[in-house]
């Protein structure tokens, strides 16, 4: 019987200590960025594999913006359309715009070719969106809002995302 309790309390225990990894999971950071006509403000991310990542987008200018993430812009009759390469591939990262969820961002991308984007509203428009980052996002990738025929980009609303291991 003592055994009994003695394998017991060694369960509990075990319990106890894998209760307390679950519950450290992965390092979250938050950053906001501002986008303003025609800047993200900060314009450079630094972030680390295994970070869970929400980023909130502030659009404080008079226009509507959209963020994208990816390398070497693609063209579409001359302008600036979107990325080639997208560092958001093969993820879904989870979306709140103006406090609710939303899957808007995935029906509104055939510019840029099926490439995961936000829309941020205009005047004190936000979104937040949420993302653990991976293996694959290691290196340097931009940040760019395409909207009005490419202008916004043209004019300078791009970023860089480096991404360490
Ligand atoms: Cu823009």
């Amino acid at each position: 019987m003592r055994t009994f309790y003695f394998t017991l309390s060694l369960f509990f225990i075990f319990l106890a200590f894998a209760g307390a990894g679950c519950a450290t999971g992965p390092e979250q950071v938050e950053y906001t960025i501002e986008m303003t006509d025609f800047a993200f403000t900060p314009n450079t991310l630094e972030l680390k594999v295994g970070q869970e990542v929400t980023l909130h987008l502030k659009n404080v200018g008079a226009l509507k913006h959209e963020l994208m993430v990816g390398r070497e812009v693609t063209l579409d009759n001359g302008v600036a359309a979107g990325f080639v390469e997208d560092m958001f591939a093969g993820i879904e990262p989870s979306v709140m715009i103006g406090g609710e969820h939303t899957d808007e961002h995935s029906a509104s991308h055939d510019h840029a070719g099926g490439q995961f984007m936000v829309t941020v509203p205009e005047n004190s428009g936000e979104a937040t969106l949420t993302f653990v980052v991976t293996e694959a996002m290691v290196g340097e990738w931009d940040m760019g809002c395409f909207l009005d025929g490419g202008s916004h980009f043209q004019q300078g609303m791009t970023g860089k995302v480096i991404v360490t291991p």
